[in-house]
């Protein structure tokens, strides 16, 4: 736990109790956690494409810091995305934080209405992405998580195979289109911050040709480039 972290707990703990009393300041503000090039990227990109008003607060995973009690009350699985509203509540889950994300910001149009058939196709990328192309990463990048066994060849294995059926999926819905729905959504982010995770980019984008081109709609968008380039992912 860096000294920082340490500090930045302790203040939004002081934050959270003397809120009611407080007006805005820069300790309100709202807090991303994350670390380079990982989960936390299409947050940081949807919240970058809006203009919203954020803390970034980055851990570093070699020290651990997403380890140490401090951030364990934040996220008690020790995984970033967390997102920290200014009123103190925490959210995690990347496909959680990015559906709020927009719906905080509903003029962004980043998510269509509520009750219309577009966001409810919205939803069902979001969960598509979260459980399979995600996972299916974590198997691949971190198979000992997914084994109690010595060896690991099984569940990377496993893990290709995931991603391979699920990005051609995405590349068949993305036929003809640039993005997953109707709109421009944070879908699309999510799903760009995932591509770029993968261990064969040339290969996958030789097989299947629709990802690449919604993957740079995505990045044509205002501060979305950015972002992914700060991350090291472009
Ligand atoms: N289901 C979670 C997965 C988050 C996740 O696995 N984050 C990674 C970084 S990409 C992490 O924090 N790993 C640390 C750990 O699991 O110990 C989500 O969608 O937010």
């Amino acid at each position: 736990m860096s000294a920082q972290l340490a500090l930045d707990f302790v203040r939004h703990s002081a934050q959270t109790s003397r809120r009611k009393s407080l007006s805005q300041s820069e300790d309100d503000s709202m807090k991303l956690y994350g670390t380079t090039g990982a989960g936390s990227v299409a947050p940081q990109a949807a919240l970058t494409h809006i203009g919203a008003d954020f803390e970034l607060k980055m851990l570093d995973f070699k020290k651990e810091e997403h380890l140490a009690p401090e951030f364990l009350a934040i996220n008690p699985r020790g995984q970033i995305p967390a997102l920290v509203l200014d009123d103190g509540t925490v959210i995690t889950e990347s496909a959680a934080v990015l559906l709020h994300i927009a719906d905080m910001h509903a003029d962004s149009g980043l998510i269509a209405a509520p009750g219309t058939t577009t966001r409810a196709q919205t939803y069902r990328w979001m969960a598509f992405l979260a459980t399979n192309v995600y996972e299916g990463m974590l198997r691949y990048m971190y198979p000992e998580h997914y084994t109690t066994e010595e060896k690991h060849d099984g569940v990377v294995a496993s893990g290709e195979q995931v991603l391979s059926r699920a990005f051609a999926i995405l590349n068949d819905t993305l036929d003809g289109r640039p993005e997953l729905v109707e709109n421009f959504s944070v879908a699309d982010i999510y799903m760009a911050m995932l591509f770029y995770w993968h261990h064969d980019l040339p290969a996958l984008t030789a097989e299947l040709p629709h990802l690449q081109p919604a993957v740079d709609n995505t990045l044509s968008k205002p501060g979305i480039s950015d972002v992914f380039s700060q991350n090291g992912l472009i």
